[in-house]
């Protein structure tokens, strides 16, 4: 019988189409031979790897699957694996590719002017413009309904006050898609770097997300003109719409995160001798392993269907939670349990596991927390919102 590739039971390579595979390996070759070799010591520093974006840029990894204005047009499966091979690296480097993905382009594209599709996107496909999308304030991410933030009419243009918070990109970005109550709605708005009384610092002391840029947003009487805000669409509805988007690519994302640390928990047992044995010899050993095997091909299948059921058009938001919930919850519980198989070595970024550990604590808070999705699939079971 042929040997089982461990990191693909269930052989799903073989339900991928002869695209969807050279993507994934186009995109794993730049991770393995990039991104990897600099990846532990952005994370040690806190930077964030800037110098890769020409290069996932050039891939065409930025708002792939948008049609059109510079993007690859690709199908969502290729999108997903995109972003699983990203995260096998660090979830900082998926991160960047969401959020300016289905976090910026992707709203641009949506409910955008044509004018505003010709302006923006394609030098964000580019990587010259980076893109970050300000929804949260600190009050309460959980419940974006109650914003604070919001925009009155002064003329032909806007004035924007507020403050956003845990803002991926911030400091580095040249628009931020800012949601704001106005007297109309829930709107959104294009802020551009410069503006006067828009300000963006970024947020120190992370333990996790290190190689990933996270901010605050100010906006101080910023003078936006109408010109910059998003036509097509009013209320929660359009920040939501972008949230399913990036939610959905990160179903895939923590896939690759666990996968990185049963790969290097796999070597490290067969390696090290205790008792006079192979630790993997031993039966508390496997038990662990073959649980994380179980855990990844299952989120493996959970998420090909999903992207399967997006691009037959038929995908709906609380298959994206279930999907969200049990994926980032697999990759959590993996990453803790190899950094525990790891001993004293797992607590060092020698080793992958705890970068990925730190990371899954901040991807399942962020694009709603776990509690969010398993109350989104509640309400779904029993018709009533316990939120
Ligand atoms: P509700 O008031 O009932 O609905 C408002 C309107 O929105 C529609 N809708 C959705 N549309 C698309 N996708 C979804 N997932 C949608 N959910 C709701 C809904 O149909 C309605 O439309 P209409 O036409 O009737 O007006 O809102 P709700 O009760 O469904 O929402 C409650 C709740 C708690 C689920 C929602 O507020 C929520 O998801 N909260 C969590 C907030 C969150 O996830 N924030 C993420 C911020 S961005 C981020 O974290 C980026 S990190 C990225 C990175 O670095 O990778
Ligand atoms: P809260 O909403 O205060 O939740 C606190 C706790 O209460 C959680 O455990 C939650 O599950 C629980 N809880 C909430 N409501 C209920 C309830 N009804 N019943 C039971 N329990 C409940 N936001 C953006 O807009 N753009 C970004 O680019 C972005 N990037 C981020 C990057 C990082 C690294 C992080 C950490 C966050 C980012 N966020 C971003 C914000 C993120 O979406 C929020 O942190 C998240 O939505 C949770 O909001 P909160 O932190 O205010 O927690």
């Amino acid at each position: 019988m042929a040997k089982l590739n461990p990191f693909d039971l269930y052989d799903v390579a073989s339900l991928l189409s002869e695209e969807e595979l050279m993507i994934k390996d186009s995109v794993a070759r730049f991770v393995d031979e990039r991104a990897m070799p600099l990846i532990a010591r952005h994370f040690d520093e806190a930077k964030f790897p800037a110098e890769l974006v020409p290069e996932i840029a050039a891939m065409g990894l930025l708002g792939s699957s948008l049609e059109g204005y510079g993007c690859a047009g690709l199908n969502s499966v290729s999108y997903g694996l995109i972003c699983q091979e990203l995260e096998r690296c660090d979830s900082g480097l998926r991160s960047f590719v969401s959020v300016q993905s289905s976090l910026c382009m992707y709203p641009i594209h949506a409910y955008g002017s044509e004018e505003q599709k010709q302006r923006w996107l394609p030098g964000m496909a580019s990587g010259e413009i980076i893109g970050c999308f300000g929804l949260t304030e600190s009050h309460g991410g959980s419940d974006p309904a109650n914003m604070k933030t919001n925009a009155k009419r002064d003329g032909s243009d806007w004035l924007l006050n507020g403050s956003k918070m845990w803002i991926t990109n911030g400091s580095i970005a040249d628009i931020a898609i800012v949601w704001a109550k106005t007297d109309e709605g829930i709107m959104g708005f294009v802020v551009e770097k410069g503006m006067p009384g828009f300000d963006a610092p970024a947020i120190k002391h992370k333990m996790s997300l290190r190689a990933s840029v996270t901010s605050e947003l100010y906006f101080d009487n910023v003078r936006v003109p109408d010109a910059n805000r998003l036509p097509k669409v009013t209320g929660l509805k359009g920040p939501l719409g972008c949230l399913t988007q990036a939610r959905y690519g990160i179903t895939w994302g923590p896939i690759g995160s666990a996968i990185a640390c049963l790969e290097e928990v796999l070597s490290y047992t067969s390696d090290r001798i205790l008792f006079g044995r192979p630790l993997a010899a031993n039966q508390a050993i496997q038990l662990r392993l073959a649980d994380m095997a179980r855990r990844i091909t299952s989120a493996q299948l959970l998420s090909l269907q999903l992207g399967r059921l997006k691009d037959a058009g038929k995908m709906q938001p609380t298959q994206v939670s279930i999907a969200k919930w049990n994926n980032v919850r697999m990759a959590l519980d993996i990453a803790r349990d190899c950094r525990d198989m790891l001993g004293g070595s797992g607590i060092t970024t020698e080793y992958q596991a705890i970068r990925h550990m730190l990371n899954l604590e901040s991807v399942i808070t962020y694009e709603g927390t776990e509690t969010i999705h398993q109350l989104v699939v509640g309400r779904e079971l029993t018709g009533v919102n316990a939120f």
